[in-house]
């Protein structure tokens, strides 16, 4: 695939591609194709492609709708939790409402107490995903699995056949490793793209329904990007290079991406969810048990509502090497308690067993920290 578009374009586009899909969405319902609501990356895609669905991440991002969610849920709550049942109660939200079905797992409280109210206004389905990742959480994770795939089988009236999961384990693995080819250019020095263009591809690449033809997309893109820095290495200069880790980004929290590159610095990597945390792992394709191994690669995702949480620390490991960073920034939601918690085990990490600077920043889905976030992220890639 050839792409003929210039780079700031294809960036752009993907970074509306959220609203962009929505008319696909549209022209999609109108041919029946049923669509699933997930909220989170422990949700098991393949299985609900495999009978022929659209998956639709239905986190929201933006503060416009938490005064009407606070009239129901508490002030003192993550302000995804908030933003996202805003936005289901006032039905402003498309893809809420092109859901056919909104599939939860027991993440954290906030989230799961959130989608008993949801339940309210559309139909929802929660599975148990145990806090920790041990073999019998395994065996618990696995069930639920397939108890997932029974109930898309009985509310759709479809058989879903092992055939047809393993085929989309395969295209799901190829997203992965094109997604994973593509942000691993920035491992390069200086680097070929700003974080800002990285996180917009990231994110977009979410709301493309054909997964057959994005990874061949991505592919191209990665092609592109390598050949503009063979012909101009040095269009960024050299800058402190940062990882991202922590909550979810996207929408109201790229302030955090833009805060740093607009002071001095070059966002390297992201470990956050649409980010490594969701593409580092393939399902393993070979094993005879393919419930087994779906079930083994979505439970090792090193989430912090995870007890013990090695598997991030594992990444994270792993990232601040390959990528050569020099400092890590993490990003927490407002009143998100496993991430602010485990936020010291992470800082211990950074500086104790990497040697490197850490900061951690708390924040919402307002404006209202961005002069704030200036200063603070100047002065920290200052003194790097
Ligand atoms: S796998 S990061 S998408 S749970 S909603 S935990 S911010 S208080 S989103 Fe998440 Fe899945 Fe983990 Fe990723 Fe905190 Fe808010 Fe809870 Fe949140």
């Amino acid at each position: 695939m050839e792409i003929k578009k210039e780079l700031p374009e294809i960036f752009e586009e993907f970074g509306d591609m959220r609203k962009k899909s929505f008319m696909q969405a549209y022209e999609l319902k109108q041919k029946n194709i049923p669509f699933i609501g997930t909220f989170c990356t422990y949700f098991p895609q393949e299985i609900a492609m495999a009978m022929g669905a659209c998956v639709v991440g239905l986190c929201s991002t933006s503060d416009e709708t938490i005064p009407e969610a606070e009239k129901d849920l508490p002030r003192n709550l993550c302000p995804l939790i908030k933003s996202s049942y805003g936005f289901a109660k006032t039905d402003k939200c498309p893809y809420f409402y092109f859901s056919d079905l909104i599939v939860g797992e027991t993440t954290c409280d906030g989230k799961k107490k959130m989608y008993e109210y949801l339940g309210e206004f559309k139909s929802v389905y929660t599975m148990e995903l145990p806090n920790t990742q041990s073999p019998i959480a395994l065996e618990l994770w696995k069930k639920e699995v397939i108890k997932l795939k029974e109930k898309l089988e009985s509310q759709f009236e479809t058989t879903i056949t092992e055939e047809e999961v393993r085929k989309q384990v395969k295209i799901m693995n190829k997203v992965r490793r094109a997604l994973k080819e593509f942000y691993s250019l920035a491992k390069s020095e200086p680097v070929p793209m700003l974080g800002q263009d990285l996180f917009k591809i990231l994110y977009g690449s979410t709301y493309k329904f054909n997964k057959e033809s994005l990874s061949e997309e991505i592919h191209a893109l990665a092609q592109k990007i390598r050949e503009e820095y063979q012909e101009n290495p040095n269009k960024y200069p050299k800058a402190p290079r940062i990882l991202m880790t922590g909550c979810p980004i996207g929408g109201a929290s790229e302030k955090c991406i833009t805060a740093i590159e607009n002071n001095g610095g070059h966002v390297v990597c992201f470990e956050n969810c649409s980010g490594a945390k969701a593409c580092d792992r393939e399902v393993d394709e070979n094993n005879p048990d393919i419930y087994a191994a779906i079930a083994e690669r979505y439970l090792s995702i090193g989430c912090s509502v995870m007890t013990p949480n090695s598997n991030r620390l594992e990444l994270l490991d792993r990232l601040i090497d390959e990528y050569k960073v020099d400092a890590v920034v993490e990003i927490t939601l407002q009143a998100c308690h496993t991430y602010n918690v485990e936020s010291l085990s992470i800082k211990r990490f950074v500086n104790e067993k990497k040697g490197l600077p850490y900061m951690a920043v708390e924040t919402d889905y307002s404006t209202a920290d961005i002069g704030q976030l200036n200063t603070r992220m100047a002065a920290f890639i200052e003194m790097l």
